[in-house]
């Protein structure tokens, strides 16, 4: 084991879960996390096969993100064993597509199954949700978004996380490069 691997350090690195359904952009949240700006990175990406680590600085901290493939044929299985991989996160990034009507219900229940691990345990560390794909303009273009749905959506969050846990939502679009408003 080298230096820069012993357990001083180690404290000092931070685990960051990112999960949601499929396709709901989680992978291109790792790639502006990681500052990539070449908007080609973003128009190639392949869904993510189980889960995906990535290890990179960020103002002088370590971290490491992990990326759960959002697919319905792995979800099952991260649910299975999240309460192993989540007991030393300190982040949990859960992202819904807001342009993803049809499915915020699926988007809901598993948040659910999550949340009911974090709860069992009594794990403490930071939730944040991503409200996802909220670009620019998104309100002239879709126009089927209406604010009682993101309303709904809002109030169904809060009905399942406990007041113990806490947590934020944020409106987030990887384009104008990352814009992140709290709620
Ligand atoms: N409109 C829009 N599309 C996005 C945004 N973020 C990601 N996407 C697109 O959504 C699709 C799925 O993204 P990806 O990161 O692979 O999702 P993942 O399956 O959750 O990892 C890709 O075509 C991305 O270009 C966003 O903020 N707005
Ligand atoms: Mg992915």
């Amino acid at each position: 084991m080298n230096e820069k691997n012993n357990s001083k350090n180690i404290n000092f690195d931070k685990k960051i879960l990112v999960m949601g359904l499929d396709n709901c952009g989680k992978t291109s949240i790792v790639l502006c996390l990681r500052g990539i700006q070449n908007l080609m990175s973003f128009y190639s990406l392949n869904p993510t096969k189980g889960i995906n680590m990535d290890r990179f600085n960020i103002l002088n901290t370590d971290i490491t993100i992990w990326d759960y493939g959002g697919q319905e044929q792995y979800r099952n299985n991260h649910i299975t064993k999240l309460q192993d991989q989540i007991n030393d996160a300190n982040k949990l990034i859960y992202v819904i597509d807001i342009q993803d009507l049809k499915r915020y219900d699926l988007a809901l229940e598993y948040f659910k199954k999550i949340i009911e691990i974090i709860n069992k345990n009594n794990f403490l560390l930071n939730v944040t949700i991503f409200f996802h794909k909220w670009d620019p303009d998104l309100r002239l273009l879709k126009k089927e978004i209406k604010e009682e749905n993101i309303n709904n959506l809002i109030k169904q969050l809060e009905i399942i996380i406990p007041s113990n846990i806490k947590f934020k939502m944020q409106k987030t679009s990887i384009y104008t490069i990352f814009q992140k408003t709290d709620i």
